[in-house]
């Protein structure tokens, strides 16, 4: 396994569509694996491919190692993910993005979904999933599809985040200012 830079803000690449695998064979495995190590090591509880600047669908999901840092392992691997079916009702989290860092806002979302994929082994699943994981599932099969976060949130919001991070792109190997 290898940990892989995450990218970020304003890196365009996390606007493009990622393509589906046309299976998932050893080198998606491995694809996962390193994602899998990266997600950990941020630490974060979802990540997308394009994330470490692979455009492919594919995408990993660990919710047991919120709270607890020792808590064992119980990774989801998921290719090509479709939502099935999402509730009218919604439901709100706060939520983050490592491709984001240091900023968190409350988005509104499906509050259940059922999502069809293909696992680690290349065999088709399909999950029901609410709380937290159906807002994750969410979030990363939006990085797929070119959409951050901040793209459900108020205009005056995301651009205010945007600025930022433009502005901060520009001033790398500048001394931090006071304007940040
Ligand atoms: O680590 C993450 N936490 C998180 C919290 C609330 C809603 C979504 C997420 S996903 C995020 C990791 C990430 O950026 N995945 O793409
Ligand atoms: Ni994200």
């Amino acid at each position: 396994m290898a940990l892989k830079p995450i990218i970020t803000l304003p890196d365009r690449r996390l606007r493009l569509k990622s393509e589906p695998v046309a299976a998932v064979d050893d080198e998606v495995r491995k694809l996962m694996d390193d994602m899998l190590e990266t997600m950990y090591d941020a630490p974060g509880i979802g990540l997308a491919a394009i994330q470490i600047a692979v455009p492919k669908r594919v995408m990993v999901i660990d919710l047991a190692r919120r709270e607890d840092e020792q808590a064992p392992a119980d990774p989801l691997f998921i290719a090509n993910p479709e939502i099935l079916w999402a509730s009218e009702e919604e439901s709100s989290y706060e939520e983050g993005c490592l491709s984001i860092p240091d900023y968190r806002e409350e988005v509104f979302r499906p509050a259940r979904i059922r999502f069809g994929f293909l696992d680690r082994q290349g065999k088709r699943q399909e999950m029901e999933a609410d709380g937290l994981l159906a807002t994750c599932v969410q979030h990363e099969i939006d990085h797929l599809n070119g959409v951050l976060f901040i793209d459900h949130i108020s205009r005056l919001k995301r651009d205010r985040v945007l600025k930022k991070f433009n502005k901060s792109a520009k001033r790398v190997g500048d001394q931090p200012s006071a304007a940040g």
